[in-house]
């Protein structure tokens, strides 16, 4: 087929170096730019059997995330927006380390197990983070596509969550809404200032907010934004990408992991801040006391905020609805404690990982799912979407009743049901602020944290540790469970679990308990349980000063 005679032909083009061998890791492949060329020019292949096979628009987006500058990666998008199918994960890890002479039959491999028929038409869309190599690895994922007869719309530079909105509103006949960046910023900006305008005795002060870009393309996109928000929220952008480098010393994973704010950014003690990550699919809240004191607002508290929200407008529009929220291991155990026990909502756990946290917020009316490092979003079923409309257009319910039907309308508007959005959940965010009257000191108050550490620790196979329930607890290697059980009891109120990374070579360790001198010491003492009983590399973990 002549298909298939291009694809030997422009994949010389991109040749795969000999040997090497990659992942499609939790969130896609992701390594130095460098060795990218061909995985690219492979997933736009990929892309076009996956469209021919849904008979829909697959998404690729070229990006790595929280990654140094010099690393670039690529997410595939299945055709409601979500990230695409584990078993297309394994298709992708096949074909991209199938050597150059045995790529068509990798290809052709796939095309006969899946039954894809290969005179279906192919769509694809493909956007771009703002790293120096994502325009010529974006382009290798087109020449891919073309390959095979697929036909490409490039969006150019797009956040991921932007992307993964534009497949979703085009698989959905514009339903979902306009499959344009335009389109995007008219639909969450009119559903925020629909939500915000009537709010009494708003100051200025309240429509304030820092924002940290990372130097990425959260910056850009912030920027195209402004001029449809009006002037319901003042924005200063800070690492905006015009001095500093991507993710380096800012962006919500260096602000979370270092627990302290990120450089460029000028912080007043008080002033409500939030920092995007590299491709803008998470997002964290922080201020600074009087003191200096640093104080952190992650995915669990962001949770917290939406699911009492959520919660009360839905008790005062008279809807019964079931919310649950979705959390992993990582999230803190005040934040379950309170949601549990206060709030009495139903609460999940799952593995890491968004598409795990995506799926199982799936089984409910409303699921809102956040990871504490600040990726989520709240899912809403179709039925519970109709429900909140029916209340909000019923002419017999009460005014009260109304009120909160059609707050809860724009709420569905304002947020990216698709994948979670540092764009969306900051709209959503102030909007909820602004609503409940609330600073972002009580937003704060609603709990306390836990102290908590991360570490991480270099094995020499990563692989030999296995867990179960969600990742709380090792199976193996032998030993290391019951280790950590008994380091666990020497501390109040004290958590710890290991598990390996799905984007980095290490095991990571996580510790909470009663005070920051007890997580400490209680997350170097399991490190040392792992380098000594999972096959540790290098110096033994130190303890932390
Ligand atoms: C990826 C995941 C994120 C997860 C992180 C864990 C997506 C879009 N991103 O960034 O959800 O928290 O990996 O990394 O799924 P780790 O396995 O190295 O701890
Ligand atoms: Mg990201």
């Amino acid at each position: 087929m002549a298909q298939f005679q291009e694809v030997s032909r422009q994949s010389s083009l991109h040749p795969k170096p000999a040997g090497l061998i990659l992942q499609y890791g939790t969130a896609g492949f992701r390594t130095n730019a460098k060795q990218l060329d061909h995985i690219m020019f492979r997933m736009g292949l990929l892309a076009t059997l996956r469209s021919k096979k849904t008979k829909a628009t697959i998404g690729v987006m070229v990006t790595a995330s929280h990654n140094p500058e010099e690393d670039n990666g690529v997410k595939l998008i299945d055709p409601m927006g979500e990230m695409v199918t584990p078993a297309w994960e394994d298709y992708a890890t096949q074909l991209a380390n199938a050597e150059q002479e045995d790529l068509l039959t990798a290809l052709k491999d796939i095309i006969q197990k899946e039954a894809i028929n290969m005179s279906q038409e192919a769509h694809v869309f493909v956007g771009k983070d703002t790293r120096s190599s994502s325009a010529s690895l974006s382009q290798a994922v087109l020449d891919g596509v073309s390959c095979l007869g697929g036909l490409s719309k490039d969006y150019g530079l797009v956040t991921t969550p932007q992307l993964h909105y534009m497949v979703c509103c085009q698989n959905t006949q514009g339903k979902y809404g306009d499959a344009t960046v335009e389109g995007y910023y008219k639909k969450l900006c009119q559903a925020f200032i629909r939500l915000t305008k009537n709010a009494s005795n708003r100051t200025d002060d309240q429509k304030y907010l820092c924002i940290d870009g990372a130097n990425g393309i959260g910056a850009l996109k912030v920027r195209e934004m402004e001029s449809y928000l009006g002037n319901e929220l003042q924005i200063s952008l800070f690492n905006d990408g015009n001095k500093g480098k991507l993710n380096h010393q800012c962006g919500a994973d260096f602000v979370k992991v270092q627990q302290k704010p990120p450089t460029g950014v000028e912080i007043n003690p008080g002033e409500r801040c939030c920092s995007f990550d590299g491709d803008a699919d998470r997002i964290v809240y922080y201020y600074t006391g009087s003191d200096g004191t640093f104080h952190l607002l992650d995915g669990d508290k962001i949770a917290t905020l939406i699911s009492t929200y959520l919660k009360e407008l839905l008790m005062q529009a008279g809807l019964d609805l079931k919310i649950a929220v979705v959390q992993t291991a990582y999230a803190n155990g005040s934040s379950t404690c309170y949601l549990e026990d206060t709030m009495k909502v139903t609460v999940c756990c799952t593995k890491t990982g968004v598409k795990h946290l995506h799926h199982a917020a799936q089984e409910f009316d409303i699921g809102v799912y956040f990871e504490a490092n600040g990726h989520g979003t709240v899912l809403f079923s179709k039925a519970a979407e109709e429900k909140i409309q029916q209340q909000a257009e019923d002419g017999n319910v009460s005014d009260e009743k109304k009120r909160a039907a059609l707050l809860l309308q724009n709420t569905v508007s304002v947020i990216n049901q698709t994948v979670g959005d540092a764009i969306s959940d900051m709209l959503l965010i102030e909007a909820i602020l602004t609503i409940k009257g609330m600073t972002v000191q009580q937003w704060d108050a609603i709990y306390s944290d836990l102290p908590n550490r991360q570490l991480k620790v270099k094995v020499a196979d990563r692989r030999v540790i296995d867990t179960t329930d969600a990742e709380r607890r090792a199976v193996s290697p032998a030993g290391l469970q019951e280790a950590i059980d008994g380091l666990v009891k020497k501390y109040r109120q004290a958590r710890s679990f290991v598990r390996p990374s799905g984007t980095e070579d290490v095991v990571r360790v996580y510790a909470e308990a009663d005070t920051q001198e007890s997580a400490d010491a209680l997350a170097h003492e399991v490190s040392l349980a792992v380098y000594r009983l999972a096959g540790g590399v290098g110096d033994e973990p130190k303890p932390i000063h």
